[in-house]
């Protein structure tokens, strides 16, 4: 049991399919005490049933874009549990006029704010306010993926609000390191959950992606969490600032084997 009794708050399942959902299955196997903070009342009802299968009952409202909700509901989570070990950040937002054509032509000022504030910022919030009710020996992950550090159609700004949560992801790490807080983040391969399902040709990125990939397929987000539950285990105690890529090794191929010989 990689985190037995640790107490871990996650933040950002929005339903069945999210990669929030895989992370909080793998740490209920792997013995964590798991508490949810959901965006509003809408998701609650998504959430309520999945948190009851992992014996969880503290389910806090949360909406990142408000200073004061994130102080209220790190309050409310330390009502509950005093101290705890762990917070996962599954959270990203661009609106959707952001995430569709040509980058230079889309991007706007108010799209570029929303995108970094929700997406980066919220992290860099979500510690400082936990901070105080951190165990000694704790853990903050986050979800980023490659848009970060290459280039893609219609990712476009996310991209940019992934290299700022990355480079949040190392600056947190050195800040917090003295208080023995590991700061990690995992940059998944594309899965289709609710922020995937209303991307343009996201099947066609699937079959790309499974094509291109060393192991010649997908990623789930049960194995996106079984690398969360490492990261947050003590297992991990020397890793920190790191971005661990879970994604069947596409990241590191720029041509399958394949390619030539068809
Ligand atoms: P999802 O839609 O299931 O989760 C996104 C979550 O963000 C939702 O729970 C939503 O409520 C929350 N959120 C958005 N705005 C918020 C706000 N203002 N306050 C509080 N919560 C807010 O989709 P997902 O794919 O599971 O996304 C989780 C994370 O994984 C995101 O950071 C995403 O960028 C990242 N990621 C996703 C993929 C993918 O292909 N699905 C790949 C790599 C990284
Ligand atoms: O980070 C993400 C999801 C990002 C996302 C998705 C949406 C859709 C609905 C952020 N904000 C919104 N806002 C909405 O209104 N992913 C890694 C999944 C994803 O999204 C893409 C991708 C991939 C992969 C968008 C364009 C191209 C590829």
């Amino acid at each position: 049991m990689l985190l037995k009794d640790k107490k871990i708050v996650i933040f950002g399942l929005a339903n069945k399919y999210s990669i929030a959902a895989g992370i909080a299955k793998s740490m209920h196997d792997q013995g964590a005490k798991l508490a949810f903070a959901y965006q509003n009342e809408r998701l609650l009802k998504n959430l309520e049933p999945i948190a009851a299968e992992y014996g969880s009952d503290i389910l806090i409202e949360c909406d990142v874009s408000s200073d004061d909700s994130i102080k209220k509901a790190i309050q409310e989570l330390s009502n509950s549990w005093g101290k705890f070990d762990g917070l996962v950040h599954s959270i990203g937002f661009a609106p959707s006029d952001q995430l569709e054509g040509n980058f230079v032509d889309v991007t706007n000022r108010e799209g570029f704010k929303i995108a970094h504030d929700i997406s980066s910022y919220s992290f860099t919030a979500l510690a400082k306010e936990a901070k105080p009710f951190l165990n000694d020996n704790s853990a903050l992950l986050t979800l980023t993926y490659l848009g970060s550090v290459q280039t893609m159609p219609n990712y476009n700004v996310m991209g940019l609000a992934k290299a700022s949560l990355e480079a949040n992801t190392r600056f947190l790490a050195a800040s917090l390191g003295k208080d023995n807080i590991r700061v990690n983040a995992i940059s998944a391969g594309p899965i289709k959950t609710l922020a995937a399902s209303g991307v343009k040709n996201f099947r066609k990125m699937l079959s790309q992606h499974s094509k291109r990939a060393p192991l010649g397929r997908t990623v789930t987000a049960e194995e996106v969490g079984n690398t969360a539950a490492f990261l947050c285990s003590d297992y991990a105690s020397g890793i920190t600032g790191e971005i661990t890529y879970v994604d069947a090794g596409f990241n590191i191929s720029a041509m399958p084997l394949n390619e030539l010989e068809e």
